[in-house]
């Protein structure tokens, strides 16, 4: 075989590591675990993009460094297959979606399995296997058991086009993520995950995560919490009372008008007759807006005078009641209190209405312009004057609870999660509605409840699932009095099946418990998750949700899921067009001196940096890449682009550099000659450096830096014809974990024993890292013997370690005993010995 025929080392490599069956974790973990969890992909038609093993190569770099450094690790794959796209394809050509996803599933496994990653395919799942969604069924029911599922009649989210409701995530600018259709509101029968009731659970353990900050921020700000009061106004001339949420009720006397939602039912009572026909009309009118919209900061206020007046509690002045589509109902109360001198929106809605504005916190510049939104004293505000902020909102909650007219009060933008769908290719909802009982949970030993088949995938459009269809299937016995009954039709979203993956990975086979308990504790948590930020808020957030509910039912035994989080950046890629604007394939390109010509008519190309697409014609095809440079190219290529989190631009003339790079080290590997020793002092501290910085470079998941450093040490290494065999062990060991193929392949040429993977990672001698070394002789009874390398600043005690170490002292010492050493700092290291008697 010759060792630059990289694709053919690649599959010899693989199917040796496959009979050896060599990264198979064990049932149970030792003390020292190290459990790495990708992101698993959904397996959809495309087959994989290059953006999938960019995080999956990371992984397999830490999996296979920590192996070597004798830990136990648990690196599992597998499929995210539920979901639309297979069904929207059932829709369209009728071939089950079962059949469609096993078939990408396969294509799938065989793309991952040929870059060579150290997976333990023994725990593959897949989330619309029956043996798998029986647990996911089994914690919704353990979820409805705690009352932390319920139904409900809401507007939801609703596609017109893709006939299903959607969660509030999947709602971008009032956009169906899917297709982009404009999203409609629609009330339906609907399952709600009580995710709020873990708002605060959800807040407080961020800072224990090692996660990117953004992210932290981003699942911050996602949950929303905010502190201040609730105060309750009363209606001038009735009974009735509005309650508002303020942050800032240190503002009350400032409070110049009130605006409720108009969805608010309080309307129905306060507006004056004279107003009514106004108040109704804008109420119809909003109906028919986003939320997105209305909470849009740039746009014209629009509102209606509702007659009314409520009573401000702190100097019983009437103000105005408006109602105004600014203010949702769905969020605080869905009333405020205005404070137009210092809030932007209650300033740009009294400016445009003509209503007061009252200065309560001074500020320099005043308030004819714009609110003042900052830090003051406080004015015009009876007993709060001359306090600042943050001693006023104290003082204010202070008197509003002694007046019982308010309290201090906390809420969340979080919301509860629509947790249905009228789709077929979800996991079943173990429900069943009874006439007599109501709803009715199906008992645990009816699980899995699978799938029925059915004619037609395509969704009815009445917001029914296509299950409803099946009568066989829908008619059933209640579980509790045993008359007849209807099963639940809707189905589970795309979230739930990646909700809890990561703990099936750890005891995939067990037909009693979604986890074993013991095995749970050893390999928990996952200690570094790996994925892509798009699912920075939705997924992550989700996933914590059912580890803390499971947490509380003893399922688990961490209280986070994921302890370590990085995210890889997007790979982009050159797309290139003509002046007419349409894109060319790399087919249709001859690249000279940086240039990109059309081959056709010569004409050159403007290139752009893009995502990849295939109507830009710039999709890198992973298969097309392995089988011409081999999966090393391939997957250092990827880590040596650039920093991992950053977006990146895939480039073929970076391959081809990271190809002659592995195709140098492969005729060194074969050719250079090995020595039990050799003098090799330069290089020495080289490569103690190189050794410390892979680690830290490998821990921080600056690949590319480490792969900068395995250069530089190759470019001494790699020019000398013979080399110690320490060196040459070392830095095969140091390059495996991103180039396992050529490595191995070298290591078993040169009739090494077993696979580098089980062999002992290299231990840096930190006495051999200084640049400052001074050479020494080594005198043994006056006679020179070698003369070695010291740092500058070593001891005595480590001069004459060093010393010591030298094999030539060693072997000339052979037969002696030691007297006596001398060391004359910078000069030399006198030994006197005397032979053994
Ligand atoms: C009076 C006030 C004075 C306010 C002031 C702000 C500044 P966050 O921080 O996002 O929680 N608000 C309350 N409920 C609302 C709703 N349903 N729709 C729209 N706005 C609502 O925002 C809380 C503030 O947003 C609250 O504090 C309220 O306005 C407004 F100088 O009350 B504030
Ligand atoms: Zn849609
Ligand atoms: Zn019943």
């Amino acid at each position: 075989m010759s060792i630059d025929n990289f694709p053919q080392i690649d599959k010899k490599q693989q199917d040796r590591w496959e009979k050896a069956n060599l990264f198979a974790s064990p049932k149970m973990p030792n003390g020292k675990k190290f459990y790495c969890l990708d992101m698993f992909p959904y397996p959809s038609g495309a087959g994989l993009h290059v953006g999938h093993p960019e995080g999956y190569t990371a992984s397999d770099i830490l999996v296979r460094f920590k192996l070597m450094n004798g830990y136990d690790v648990l690196h599992p794959m597998g499929w995210d297959a539920f979901g639309l796209p297979a069904e929207n394809y059932a829709i369209a050509t009728g071939i089950h979606p079962r059949e469609t996803t096993q078939k990408n599933i396969a294509n799938f496994k065989r793309q991952i399995k040929s870059i060579g990653l150290a997976y333990d395919w023994a725990r593959e799942i897949d989330t619309t296997d029956p043996h798998y969604y029986k647990w996911t069924q089994w914690i919704f029911l353990q979820l409805f058991k705690k009352g932390l599922a319920y139904e409900s009649t809401v507007p939801i989210n609703w596609c017109p086009s893709c006939k299903t409701g959607l969660a509030n995530e999947e709602v971008f600018n009032g956009k169906c993520e899917r297709c982009g259709h404009e999203i409609e509101r629609k009330a339906l029968r609907q399952w709600i995950l009580r995710i709020t009731a873990y708002a605060e659970r959800l807040l407080e353990d961020l800072p224990t995560l090692d996660w990117p900050e953004s992210t932290l921020t981003m699942q911050k700000n996602w949950i929303g919490k905010s502190q201040g009061a609730s105060v309750t106004f009363n209606i001038d001339g009735t009974n009735e009372t509005i309650t508002v949420f303020t942050t800032r009720p240190d503002t009350l006397f400032g409070a110049t008008y009130m605006v409720v939602s108009p969805e608010h039912p309080v309307l129905k009572t306060i507006t004056t007759p004279q107003q009514k026909d106004a108040v109704e009309k804008y109420q119809a009118d909003s109906a028919k807006k986003s939320d997105f919209e209305r909470a849009d900061l740039n746009k014209q206020k629009t509102g209606v005078f509702t007659g009314a007046y409520a009573v401000n509690p702190v100097n019983g002045k009437k103000i105005p009641v408006w109602t105004s589509d600014y203010v949702l109902m769905g969020y605080g109360t869905g009333a405020i209190m205005a404070v137009p001198a210092h809030d932007e929106r209650d300033y740009a809605f009294a400016k445009k209405f003509g209503l007061d504005i009252i200065e309560v916190i001074k500020s320099e510049q005043g308030v004819e312009k714009e609110a003042f939104t900052g830090d003051g004293e406080l004015v015009n505000s009876g007993f709060l004057n001359g306090l600042r902020v943050k001693e006023s909102k104290a003082a204010m909650i202070k008197w509003l609870e002694e007046h019982h007219c308010g309290n201090a009060k906390t809420t969340y933008k979080l919301r509860d999660w629509v947790f249905a769908r009228q789709r077929y290719w979800g996991e079943p909802i173990p429900i069943v509605h009874c006439p007599k009982c109501g709803v009715v949970p199906l008992p645990e030993d009816q699980l899995p409840l699978r799938l029925p088949e059915v004619e037609k995938f395509a969704p009815s459009g009445t917001g029914e699932s296509p299950l409803a269809t099946v009568d066989s299937w829908v008619n059933t016995t209640c579980p509790h009095c045993g008359g007849p009954a209807k099963r639940e039709t809707n189905t589970m979203p795309q979230w739930a099946g990646s909700c809890w993956y990561y703990l099936r990975y750890m005891d995939p086979h067990n037909e009693n418990a979604l986890v074993d308990p013991a095995i749970e504790k050893a390999y928990g948590p996952v200690d570094c998750y790996i994925g892509g930020a798009e699912h920075a808020v939705l997924h992550l957030l989700y996933a914590r949700f059912w580890h803390k509910v499971l947490f509380d039912l003893g399922v688990v035994s961490h209280k986070e899921p994921f302890q370590k989080l990085r995210h890889q950046g997007m790979i982009l890629a050159y797309s290139y067009r003509d002046k007419m604007g349409n894109y060319h394939a790399y087919s249709e390109i001859d690249f000279k001196d940086g240039k990109a010509f059309l081959k056709t008519t010569g004409e050159e190309l403007s290139p752009l940096i893009e995502k990849m697409s295939k109507s830009k014609k710039n999709v890198i095809n992973p298969d097309e890449i392995l089988s011409q440079y081999g999966a090393d190219a391939f997957r250092m290529y990827e880590m040596f682009m650039g920093p991992f989190e950053a977006s990146k631009p895939w480039d073929m003339k970076g391959i081809e550099g990271i190809s002659r790079f592995l195709r140098r080290v492969a005729q060194w590997g074969e050719k250079v000659q090995l020595k039990d020793e050799a003098d090799e002092r330069k290089l020495e501290i080289l490569k103690n450096k190189t050794i410390v910085k892979i680690n830290e470079d490998i821990e921080n998941f600056r690949f590319n830096t480490a792969i900068s450093g395995l250069m530089v040490l190759f470019n001494e290494a790699g020019k000398l014809t013979q080399v110690s065999k320490n060196t040459f062990e070392t830095f095969l060991k140091l390059l495996h974990p991103f180039a396992p193929h050529l490595t191995e392949e070298i290591w078993q040429l040169r009739g090494y024993e077993g696979f580098l993977v089980k062999s002992a990672w290299p231990q840096a001698n930190a006495a051999l890292m200084q640049d400052d070394t001074l050479e020494l002789g080594v005198q043994i009874n006056g006679k020179v013997r070698d003369r070695i390398q010291v740092p500058a600043k070593a001891t005595r005690e480590e001069t004459e370690k060093l010393a010591l170490a030298s094999a030539k002292v060693q072997r000339n010492l052979e037969g002696f005993e030691i007297k006596k050493i001398i060391v004359i700092p910078g000069r030399m290291v006198s030994i006197v010995a005397a032979p053994k008697k």
